[in-house]
């Protein structure tokens, strides 16, 4: 039998993460029979399209941080995850206590992607998670914001930020592939010429070289990278999702 396998859902506010752990979790339940253990980390949601084992909300709400402390909804985020930090031990022990048991650990993240990636809370809980059960990360690019040269360029590099940050294997996905701009970001990313002719469309000289070279470099950085797309809405794209995590987790050992 499989141990657990943990994936964490990262991207920026409103790419779908939450939809993407709930239909996730059902294409394994429908299409595996596995039954997938949901953890909440985002003390900012309001409500779930599934039903956690461990929500961090119980901890800490930004909504009842707003009132009792007088904060608008940044600060009142900024100090949940201050007061999340102070608690990472015992949410990691709470998350944790499942080890012994198997099948997939679906994590969702702050909507403000840098409270998990650029503080301590996401670094820590992942490096803690991944140090006795297998762990991937899955960053999703939302096509809205990656159907431009420089938001392809900065979702890109945010995916591997993600991989520097985490230190686990990250895939990539361009979620809500049914909007029709999701098929803009996957031509450009098939094809580079089409990609150069957008650039120096939507840039001029220096600044189209500076998108040409930034690319090059990240596209050098990540040759291994193969962007998929999925669909929350729809539940596309889903056995793809599970081949890639497979294939990413096979580079630290076998899934099955
Ligand atoms: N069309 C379409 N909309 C989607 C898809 N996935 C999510 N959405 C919509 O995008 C919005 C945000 O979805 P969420 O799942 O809350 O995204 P999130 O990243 O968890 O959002 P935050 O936690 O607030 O950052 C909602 O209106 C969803 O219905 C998708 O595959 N297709
Ligand atoms: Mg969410």
């Amino acid at each position: 039998m499989r141990s657990v396998v943990n994936v964490v859902m990262i991207g920026p506010a409103g790419c779908g993460k939450t939809s993407l752990v709930a239909s996730f979790g059902e294409w394994l339940k429908m299409e595996l029979g596995e039954e997938a253990v949901y953890i909440n980390l985002d003390p900012g949601a309001l409500s779930l399209p599934y039903v956690p084992y461990y929500d961090v909300r119980s901890l800490v709400k930004v909504s009842d941080l707003m009132e009792l402390e007088n904060l608008g909804p940044n600060g009142a985020m900024i100090r949940a995850a201050e007061i999340i930090e102070e608690k990472l031990d015992e949410i990691i022990g709470e998350i944790g206590i499942l080890d012994k048991g198997s099948g997939f650990r679906l994590i969702d993240t702050p909507g403000q992607m840098e409270l998990f990636l650029f503080r301590d809370m996401g670094p820590r809980i992942v490096g803690a998670l991944s140090s006795y059960s297998m762990t991937a990360a899955v960053y999703i690019m939302d096509p809205l914001l990656a159907s431009s040269s420089s938001g392809l360029a900065i979702g890109l590099s945010m995916s591997m930020i993600t991989r520097l940050r985490l230190q686990v294997p990250v895939v990539t996905v361009i979620n809500k592939s049914d909007l029709e701009i999701a098929d803009e970001v996957s031509i450009f990313l098939a094809d580079e010429s089409k990609l150069i002719d957008r650039i120096e469309a939507e840039e001029r000289g220096l600044m189209a070289d500076l998108s040409i070279k930034f690319l090059d470099f990240i596209k050098d950085l990540s040759k291994a990278m193969r962007v998929i797309k999925v669909s929350a809405k729809t539940g596309s794209g889903m056995a793809d999702l599970y081949n890639i995590i497979n294939d990413a987790l096979c580079e630290c050992g076998d899934l099955t």
